[in-house]
């Protein structure tokens, strides 16, 4: 199938990277799993694990479990790279929006031509997709934490050109949102598969999942389990209804509705957030904030009248099909504190249940499912275990809501990587790393706090609180 093509020319790799080709070279190195020493020998292995995972064009999350591009990890690598190479940040985002279709939509896989069809299931075979720039992808999208990446990569290294270069794509990326997502007649946008939420194994996904055939037809291959135990994976049933509603979306032309159809608390806060940041990109380059700045206005208050839970102090995610919001919470839930136009009162409420409920401020790392709940698995795929990027979500909200505890869940993120190394996720109570090694956000993020002054001892002044920096 040939989805419809983007309206502007496709970007091609060689139009703006000198450096070679998208290929795979093997590894270099050791995995980083042992523990890391000091500041410094983070940031030094930090790099490392970004220089092997490397491609030339792109980096991918992980050599073994996920050898492509992937979308939103391409916009946390892109924030890491900025640290201390902003050219690499900006070739990151590129060739991802090199690959986007002519609908706007972003997807969540650019597959390598040069790794076999076994390596990943589903692969490009399964998709069967073309992009107009002639990539293979998915025909899924993913948070869009993108223009926020665009705009740290610009305030690292300020680039008017890169930014003239990526404001319309980023554009066209909101507006296929806007435009074939919101579902329920609202300003929230929905999402049609789990693999879109990025917590694809969320327990909030349990009750909308059971209700969709897991036909045998649909049975997954599983070359994840040749890199990580099964225990630390979703289960077989789960990936069979993962696979079902990926077939049966691409199917009918990867448009309308599938058997999931969920507003995510996290994927709208983050796409409110990145309104705001599509704004100030605006600014640069001679485009008119003010919609930007208005659509950010709406999705906030759309968030809080849809998704807010008074009392348990969460957002939860709703689900479209029913109208029902969903009865599990998970991290997700607290990722709406990164939206610069919440009141203080529901911000305050978020940092209680974050401190009570998740055990932010025990020393325990943050979990991406309460601790007290009863589908919590410390170590298996966003069931429990704590992850880097949705940690450093929740650090991004509290330097507004809470600049006293913002500096400590930095300080857990750097205590994660150096007592288990750059795993995919760990165990919140024992720091124990689980999933691949070498994971690629969990180096980028890592260099990103590293690098910032907070965690330097440095106060956040006031006037830097509130803003999508
Ligand atoms: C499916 C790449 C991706 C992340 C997701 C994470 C996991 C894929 C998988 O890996 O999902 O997209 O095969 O399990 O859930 O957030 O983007 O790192």
């Amino acid at each position: 199938m040939i989805p419809p093509a983007h309206s502007s020319p496709p970007v091609s790799h060689a139009s703006f990277v000198t450096c070679p080709p998208v290929t795979c070279p093997p590894v270099t190195g050791p995995a980083v799993t042992a523990p890391i020493g000091d500041d410094a020998a983070i940031r030094r292995d930090a790099i490392r694990v970004l220089l092997a995972n490397w491609t030339g064009a792109y980096t991918v999350p992980s050599r073994t479990l996920y050898p492509h591009q992937w979308s939103w990890d391409s916009a946390f690598i892109a924030m890491g790279n900025a640290r201390w190479s902003p050219r690499r940040a900006r070739i990151e985002l590129l060739t991802l929006f090199g690959a986007q279709w002519r609908d706007g939509r972003v997807p969540h896989i650019v597959f390598n031509p040069a790794v076999t069809e076994d390596a990943y299931f589903p692969g490009p075979g399964f998709w069967r997709v073309r992009a107009p720039s002639g990539a293979h992808t998915s025909g899924i999208v993913q948070p869009p934490v993108h223009a926020l990446a665009a705009w740290r990569v610009h305030l690292a290294e300020p680039d008017r050109a890169f930014l003239y270069r990526i404001y319309p794509r980023l554009d066209a990326q909101h507006r296929y949102l806007r435009g074939s997502r919101r579902m329920s007649g609202t300003e929230l946008v929905s999402i049609v598969h789990p693999w879109e939420s990025g917590m694809d194994n969320s327990p909030a996904w349990d009750s909308p999942l059971a209700v969709v055939p897991a036909a045998p037809t649909a049975r997954a291959r599983r070359p994840d389990l040749a890199h990580v135990s099964a225990a630390e994976r979703p289960t077989d049933r789960d990936y069979a209804r993962y696979t079902a509603i990926a077939a049966s979306y691409r199917d009918a032309g990867y448009t309308g509705r599938t058997d999931f159809v969920i507003e995510d608390p996290l994927f709208n806060a983050l796409y409110g957030a990145a309104e705001v940041a599509l704004a100030r990109i605006a600014a640069v380059v001679d485009a008119d904030p003010g919609p930007h700045l208005r659509r950010a206005e709406e999705i906030t208050q759309a968030v809080l009248d849809r998704l807010w839970d008074p009392v348990s102090g969460v957002f939860r995610a709703r689900d479209v099909r029913t109208g029902e919001m969903l009865p599990e919470d998970s991290v997700a839930g607290l990722v709406p504190l990164i939206l610069p136009g919440l009141s203080t009162d529901v911000a305050d409420r978020l940092v209680a249940t974050a401190t009570r409920r998740f055990g932010l401020n025990d020393g325990m790392l943050l979990p991406s499912y309460p601790p007290g709940g009863a589908a919590f698995e410390p170590s298996r795929y966003w069931r429990g275990p704590s992850w880097i990027n949705t940690t450093w979500l929740i650090l991004e909200g509290l330097r507004a809501a809470d600049p006293e505890l913002a500096p400590k869940v930095g300080a857990q993120i750097l205590r994660a990587v150096r007592e288990a190394g750059f795993r995919e996720y760990f165990n919140p109570v024992t720091g124990e790393g689980h999933g691949c090694g070498d994971f690629g956000w969990s180096a980028a993020l890592a260099l990103d706090v590293l690098a910032d002054p907070a965690m330097a001892g440095r106060r956040i002044r006031s006037n830097q609180v509130r803003d999508v920096r």
